[in-house]
């Protein structure tokens, strides 16, 4: 992947291979942290983070907002009927990739390929543009993260896709899952996500909860079963948001996600997809639902942005906090990495940047705010006193009646002698500020 693809027409002119500066440089179209070679550990820092592009948000989202439309004028939407626009557009998106430096990228369905009502046409849609998408990634070794379908934009889906009240609708939405499978498998796509946008419910009054439910685990089931039978070995991953667009969203966190999969024996096949913005929509941190999520053994994938403390609803920007991105690495390093998932820039630049190269400066600043926590999870992990600290809490449970405790071998009156025996204990502190100031240490530290 070191020569940018270039198609039939530059659609980045004047950018070329975005290239590592280190961090003394001011070049706005330089990594100053990100060196995909660097070694942290014993990976390099493109193995650690696995970066991939979003399709949806970098090439079809031209700014549009609920009060107004697009403000960015892309030029692949300039180029005549909707399969030459969606040809255009790929070769743009594989300029950007190649000239980012980015390993992988992600697309829905109809992002890539134009939609239609009429069944085969969408179909033959999506198979021309797969067909061009396999060359341009044997072209460049760009590879494909996941794939997925979008089953909440048409209006058909408006009551939902897999739970939808009326059997005709989950019946059109096996259709886009079944080719976006397919395209999938023939991209070799390491997972296929599935975000429930419209699987919940605007109003509970009209509404059957459990039974949307069980329909939702069914299809899901029979999504894996089709998956398999067509040779995906890939991670099936489901993307929790509590909400937006419906009241209230099925997949609410990682919590629930947990509860329902293990429910209904999906657990084997599926994790989860944590994206920032819907993590923080729950009322949880992005770290809280990230380590939720690997201590059940399912941290599968995330989708790299942030909110925006302010509104609080789904903004989609581009990560830059430290202190984020510090917090998701401590929870990936700890569980020994995100393969076969990666870090997916689920996030737009603002409606108000309009330049082509704010779509580079905003992944360049993602991905050394990435790099950067990579490097100091590595370091408080490896070198610093931290998980010594946090052993060191818990130690009254490594030996002894402790240990017996946590092993099941006290019952609760035995707890209840010894609790008379020892006497009122000791208080013991938390050290909250001690870790918080190691963290900005480690922060500070070149
Ligand atoms: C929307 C979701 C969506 C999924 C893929 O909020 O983040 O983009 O990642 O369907
Ligand atoms: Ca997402
Ligand atoms: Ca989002």
């Amino acid at each position: 992947m070191t020569i940018p693809y270039i198609g039939a027409q530059e659609y980045f002119p004047g950018i070329g291979r975005i290239p590592f500066e280190g961090r003394d440089s001011d070049n706005p179209l330089a990594f100053k942290v990100y060196d995909a070679n660097k070694k942290i550990g014993d990976k390099t820092m493109a193995e650690h983070l696995r970066f991939a592009v979003c399709y949806w948000h970098s090439f079809c989202n031209a700014g549009h907002d609920p009060f107004g439309p697009g403000t960015r004028n892309y030029p692949w939407d300039a180029a005549g009927v909707p399969l030459a626009r969606a040809e255009a557009k790929l070769d743009a998106a594989f300029e950007f990739f190649t000239k980012l430096g980015v390993p992988y990228y992600c697309f829905h369905d109809i992002d890539m390929a134009p939609d239609a009502d009429d069944i085969g046409e969408y179909e033959n849609n999506l198979k021309h543009l797969v067909a061009l998408a396999k060359q341009r990634q044997q072209a460049t070794g760009v590879k494909l993260l996941w794939g997925t379908a979008n089953l909440f934009s048409h209006p058909r889906y408006m009551n939902g896709a897999s739970t939808n009240p009326d059997f005709a609708v989950v019946a059109r939405a096996a259709v886009q899952v079944k080719a976006a499978l397919d395209a999938t498998v023939e991209l070799g796509g390491e997972n296929y996500v599935f975000w429930g946008g419209r699987e919940g419910y605007a109003c509970l009054h009209n509404t059957d909860m459990k039974r949307e439910l069980e329909h939702f685990a069914r299809f899901l089931t029979m999504a894996r079963d089709y998956g398999r039978s067509i040779g995906f070995n890939g991670v099936f991953l489901i993307e929790p948001k509590p909400m937006e667009p419906m009241k209230h969203q099925y997949d609410f966190d990682s919590a629930t996600v947990a509860g329902f999969l293990q429910k209904h024996g999906l657990d084997r096949d599926f994790k989860l997809n944590i994206e920032a913005n819907h993590a923080t929509l729950s009322g949880h941190t992005f770290e809280h639902d990230l380590q939720v999520a690997s201590d059940h053994g399912l941290l599968g994938s995330i989708d790299a942005n942030r909110g925006n403390a302010q509104n609080g609803w789904d903004t989609d920007q581009f990560p830059t906090d430290l202190y984020d991105t510090v917090g998701a690495m401590l929870v990936v390093l700890r569980q020994g990495g995100l393969a076969p998932g990666g870090l997916n820039f689920d996030a737009k630049v603002r409606r108000e940047s309009t330049d082509a190269q704010d779509l580079f400066m905003a992944h360049i600043g993602g991905m050394d705010a990435f790099a950067r926590g990579l490097e100091v999870a590595h370091a408080l992990l490896n070198a610093s006193p931290w998980e010594q600290w946090r052993a060191q809490r818990y130690a009254s449970f490594d030996s002894g009646a402790g240990q017996d405790f946590a092993n099941g071998q006290l019952g609760l009156a035995d707890l209840h002698a010894l609790a008379v025996k020892s006497g009122e204990p000791v208080k013991l502190s938390g050290h909250q500020e001690q870790y918080e100031n190691l963290l900005n240490q480690y922060l500070l530290r070149r």
